[in-house]
């Protein structure tokens, strides 16, 4: 890894948001891929806070500060992984489920389908089955796009669809879900139209299913 990205990593892990937004900065002035610097420098870092956690060396508070970090150099790379200019694909309503507060991944996923022309409605999280309901009705989604990071979450994704369904919707909108603890597998079993690991088989999942 070069020495600018491994601070940017650093600097995430450390929860140091000036010093992130400045490490970013200074791997774009070098001419460093932006997606390089997402998941080299700013992904990884992430995962490491997961790890530390789990070891129990980090706590809630360094894992709240190590997610601002990574937010604020977040806020520097989006423009650069966002085209201006688009013409919407379609429109997607994309949020974290119900009683679930983590949105970093769900954040990118938005980012990364906008840069590929997809309009984008950010429910955020915490996000009850009757927000995506509506985001149908009232706004005119034609994709649904659900994140959860905790298992006790996921379940949530599934009350969504039956959501849908109830509302007489399920036909008309495309259900896309993700999140660490998800898998292919449970996409099935709830009936969701597709999964992706990660940000950019999300678009790629997008792409597919509106196509
Ligand atoms: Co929490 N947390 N957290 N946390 N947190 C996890 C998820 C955990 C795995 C940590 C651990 O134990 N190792 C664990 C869950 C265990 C489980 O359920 N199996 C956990 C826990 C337990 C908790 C609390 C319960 C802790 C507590 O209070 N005791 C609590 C729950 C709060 C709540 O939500 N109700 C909690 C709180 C928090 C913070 C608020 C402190 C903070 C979130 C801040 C924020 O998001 N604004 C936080 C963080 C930062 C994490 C970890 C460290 C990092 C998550 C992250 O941002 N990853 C996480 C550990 C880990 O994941 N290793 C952890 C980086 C991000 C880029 O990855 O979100 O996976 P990810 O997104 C990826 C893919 O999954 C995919 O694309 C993204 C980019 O490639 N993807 C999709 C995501 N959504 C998609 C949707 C799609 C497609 C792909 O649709 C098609």
């Amino acid at each position: 890894m070069s020495q600018v990205l491994e601070e940017v990593f650093d600097s995430i892990l450390n929860g140091q948001q000036k010093l992130t937004v400045e490490k970013v900065s200074q791997a774009l002035a070098e001419g460093i891929e932006p997606g390089a610097i997402l998941n080299e420098g700013m992904v990884k870092a992430m995962a490491k806070v997961g790890q530390l956690f789990e070891e129990g060396e980090y706590f809630v508070p360094e894992m709240l500060i190590a997610a601002r970090a990574m937010q604020s150099g977040l806020a520097v790379l989006k423009p650069r992984l966002v085209q201006a200019n688009y013409q919407p694909i379609a429109r997607v309503a994309a949020g974290t489920v119900k009683g679930d507060l983590h949105d970093i991944g769900k954040n990118l996923v938005c980012m990364m389908l906008e840069g590929a022309s997809f309009e984008i409605i950010d429910l955020g999280t915490d996000v009850a089955p009757d927000k995506f309901v509506a985001a149908v009705t009232e706004r005119g989604a034609n994709v649904i796009c659900m994140s959860a990071l905790l298992t006790t979450t996921m379940p949530n994704m599934r009350n969504t669809l039956e959501a849908l369904k109830a509302a007489g919707l399920r036909e008309q909108v495309k259900v896309m879900v993700g999140g660490a603890p998800v898998t292919e597998g449970y996409a099935r079993e709830i009936g969701a139209d597709g999964y992706a690991p990660d940000a950019s088989r999300a678009v790629a999942l997008a792409r597919s299913l509106v196509g």
